[in-house]
């Protein structure tokens, strides 16, 4: 069993993974080959062959690019009648359902430097509830209101899928039945250096990473997802990161455009605050859709502006997609010709010398392959890209500190809380950054949107006085 894999290894190359064998105890042993056996050999060299040596290791392809087309909001130029029609179709979708949520979270959150997975991150303003509690209660919030259980998938990673698991044990799946919440581990990939050889990381231990957001699609099948949707009927899936606790997890309208559209893939979008905001664009390219990430994008065309002076690629993608069970299966199966590409990111990778001692390189040393979600867009019928409005819907947490940050994120959770009051009636001060004297907090369980929450202020016999650590729920 084991001669096999090292065999096959050695006729790709690759057989220097073995090189620490004679030194490896029986478990090491085990370990490693149960590693090599999850690699594809022949993806590897082809990845290789066109990302290590080849033209794609010059970038993205940047030809024909245009900017994309999108359906603006009802109050920015959209019509009122296509979103009410496109709401009603959303939520009969629900009330059939149809639908399931589908949250990201198997990356590594390095940025944010906190130890744990990124989910577990106490993001709320008054009761540091977790991201993923967030999630929870919005999702639940949302199956009370349709009559039907609304399944949750979570893709983690080996990273950190044990202590995702645990946490919702711990807090008793925040209300949620059990048995609607799923979780499965995203894909590995390993890195290699650049003579495309792969990378050790210890003696006994391929240096493997999670396969990229895009690994979403293939894992959805191959963990049996996709066939658990079909059992209980469900086509429509929710996608959204596991960053952002403004996300509307699950939002009719969005789900209604994109069920009539008869779309398979369809994405939301809105305007860039300034030509390097970190967001993907939206552009087309012969024909097709295509989002081209920040960091591929050339400064000529990200600042580039039109006649009246706005950003010509002003539509910025904030990873929250709606996409068709059906196209999933199709673009996580194995057909070739609706895969995935891979892109390159070169990093330091832990490796070891000759002798088998640790190395942490102090420039990179290699190549990671990742997949990106937002490349099945191309490959997708009729897709649509729906405005959003950035203050109910993206307010992610990324770094530690400024842009994108637990605080402009805890500030952004304030400024909806209170324009919801104030929607309701409510007379609260704000400073010039429309944030409240007071820090409060609403619960998904009380509203999850203007709306709700207006109709449910009203029913209340005594309405609270807005004060500091206040909690409607
Ligand atoms: C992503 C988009 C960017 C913009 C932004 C909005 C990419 C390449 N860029 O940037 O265009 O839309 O989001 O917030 O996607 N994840 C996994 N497995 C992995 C890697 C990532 O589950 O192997 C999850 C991760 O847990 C998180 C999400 O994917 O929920 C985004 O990952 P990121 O933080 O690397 O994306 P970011 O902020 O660079």
């Amino acid at each position: 069993m084991h001669a096999a894999l090292k065999e096959s290894f050695e006729q790709a190359g690759q057989g220097h993974v073995f090189r620490f064998w004679d030194r490896l105890i029986e478990e090491e042993r085990d370990a490693l080959c149960a590693q090599a056996a999850q690699i594809d050999l022949s993806e590897v060299d082809r990845l290789v062959k066109e990302l290590v040596f080849g033209d794609g290791a010059h970038g993205v392809d940047l030809s024909d690019l245009a900017p994309a087309p999108y359906i603006p909001l009802s109050g920015n130029g959209g019509k009122a009648d296509d979103w009410a029609e496109a709401t009603q179709l959303g939520e009969d979708a629900l009330r059939a359902g149809r639908v399931a949520a589908f949250v990201v979270a198997g990356g590594q959150g390095t940025r944010l430097g906190f130890n744990g997975p990124k989910g577990t991150y106490p993001v709320t303003p008054v009761r540091k509830h977790s991201l993923f509690q967030v999630f929870a209660e919005k999702i639940k919030a949302a199956s009370t209101r349709y009559g039907k259980p609304i399944p949750w998938f979570i893709m983690t990673s080996n990273l950190n899928y044990e202590a995702t698991v645990r946490f919702f044990e711990q807090h008793a799946f925040f209300g949620l039945d059990e048995d609607t919440v799923h979780f499965f581990q995203q894909g590995l990939m390993p890195a290699v250096d650049y003579d495309g050889k792969i990378l050790l990381e210890t003696p006994g231990r391929i240096a493997m990473t999670p396969d990229g957001h895009g690994g979403s699609l293939r894992a959805l099948v191959r963990s049996g997802a996709v066939a658990k949707m079909e059992e209980a009927g469900i086509d429509v899936i929710s996608y959204f990161q596991v960053d952002n606790p403004l996300v509307k997890c699950i939002d009719p309208a969005f789900i209604g455009f994109h069920l009539k559209a008869e779309s398979e893939m369809s994405s939301k979008m809105l305007p860039k605050r300034h030509s390097k905001e970190k967001l993907g664009h939206f552009c087309t390219q012969r024909g097709k859709t295509v989002i081209v990430e920040y960091s591929d994008m050339p400064d000529e065309l990200t600042e580039a502006t039109d006649e009246q002076g706005n950003l010509r690629y002003i539509a910025g993608s904030i990873a929250i997609h709606t996409l068709s069970r059906d196209f999933i299966k199709r673009m996580g199966g194995n057909d070739v010709s609706a895969s995935l590409p891979f892109h390159r990111a070169d990093k330091k990778i832990q490796t070891v010398t000759d002798e088998g001692h640790p190395i942490k390189p102090e420039s990179p040393n290699g190549v990671k392959f990742e997949m990106f979600v937002f490349d099945a867009l191309p490959f997708a019928q009729q897709p649509v890209i729906l405005e959003t409005a950035r203050e109910d819907d993206f307010s992610p947490v990324k770094n530690a500190e400024g842009a994108d940050s637990p605080q402009t994120c805890r500030e952004d959770q304030l400024r909806e809380y209170t324009r919801w009051l104030k929607a309701a009636g409510v007379e609260i001060d704000t400073d010039g950054a429309g944030l409240p004297a007071a820090s409060f907090e609403i619960s998904p369980l009380f509203a999850d949107s203007e709306r709700t929450f207006v109709d449910a202020w009203s029913k209340l016999a005594n309405p609270p006085a807005i004060t500091e650590g206040l909690v409607i729920e």
